[in-house]
């Protein structure tokens, strides 16, 4: 998931990464001078017993969001539960006001049919384990545009000022006289926030699959990775869609359903 999202790996690409071995430390900037530091933890048994032994503080000590990541092609679920659980308690102690978000990831390898009964159920299991402990849960695979849904709301909820952003695009939206606005962010191509007036819920694309579609566009556009597109613009009967670089940071979505020649 971060070699998509943060360094440009498509799906397939991701084949030849090993499995994370204890702790691996990376920093991605985003929107410029916002540094988002993860640390991803092996979930191999002993690593797992490290982190709730000898390095319990070092782990779990000022996290902003721990995200507990269900590999849905693991059978056992119930020791994955136990492990749910000692990061719950650990996480309590060591960091009271971290988010939590737990990803039912992989989940292309369910079968599409039980899908979303399984989804259900899990949730639930997960609500009770977390005992009150407010909690969010997000079915992710790297070949879905569930990926991008998942991983905009994890930014977006630890990006400050995002209010302030959302209401400068609601501005933005009434001044240019458009339907839909959206602002994404340049290198990882995450919503940050939208906003759609006078469009009905039909006509408002959803933000996931621009993300994903955008992602996609773009590697195909720049298979040597140096240069990203600059403008997209699209007139089709009863709508304009334009795609562009904003700021040196973003990118901005405008679509009209409405436009008309003055415009
Ligand atoms: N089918 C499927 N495979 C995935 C997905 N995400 C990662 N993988 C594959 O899983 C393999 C190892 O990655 P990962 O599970 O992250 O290893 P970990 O570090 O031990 O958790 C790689 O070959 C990835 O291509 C997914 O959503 N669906
Ligand atoms: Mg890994």
């Amino acid at each position: 998931m971060r070699s998509i999202i943060f360094s440009h790996y498509s799906p397939t690409e991701t084949r030849r990464l090993g499995p994370t071995l204890d702790v691996e430390h990376s920093t991605v900037r985003v929107l410029g001078n916002l540094q988002l530091t993860l640390w991803d933890c092996g979930g191999q048994e002993a690593f797992m017993h490290n982190f709730f032994s000898t390095q319990r503080e070092y782990i779990f000590k000022s996290v902003e969001m721990l995200i507990f990541v269900f590999d849905m092609e693991i059978r056992d679920f119930s020791s994955e539960l136990s492990y749910f659980e000692s990061c719950l308690d650990a996480i309590q102690v060591q960091s009271k006001d971290a988010k939590v978000v737990c990803l039912l990831h992989k989940m292309d390898l369910v079968a599409s049919d039980v899908r979303q009964s399984v989804v259900e159920e899990k949730t639930a299991e997960l609500m009770r384990r977390a005992n009150g402990l407010r909690i969010e849960v997000y079915s992710t695979s790297i070949f879905e545009d569930s990926l991008y849904r998942a991983w905009s709301h994890i930014m977006n909820s630890i990006m400050p000022n995002i209010d302030t952003i959302r209401d400068h695009l609601q501005k933005f939206c009434e001044v240019a006289d458009v339907s839909q606005v959206v602002l994404f962010e340049k290198s990882s191509f995450l919503s940050i926030a939208g906003y759609h007036l006078n469009a009905t819920e039909e006509d408002v694309v959803p933000y996931d699959k621009l993300s994903s579609a955008l992602k996609r566009f773009n590697l195909a556009l720049n298979n040597n990775r140096t240069t990203s597109f600059k403008l997209v613009r699209l007139r089709l009967n009863g709508f304009i869609l334009i795609i562009t670089n904003f700021t040196k940071n973003t990118v901005l979505m405008a679509v009209d359903n409405n436009p008309n020649m003055s415009k």
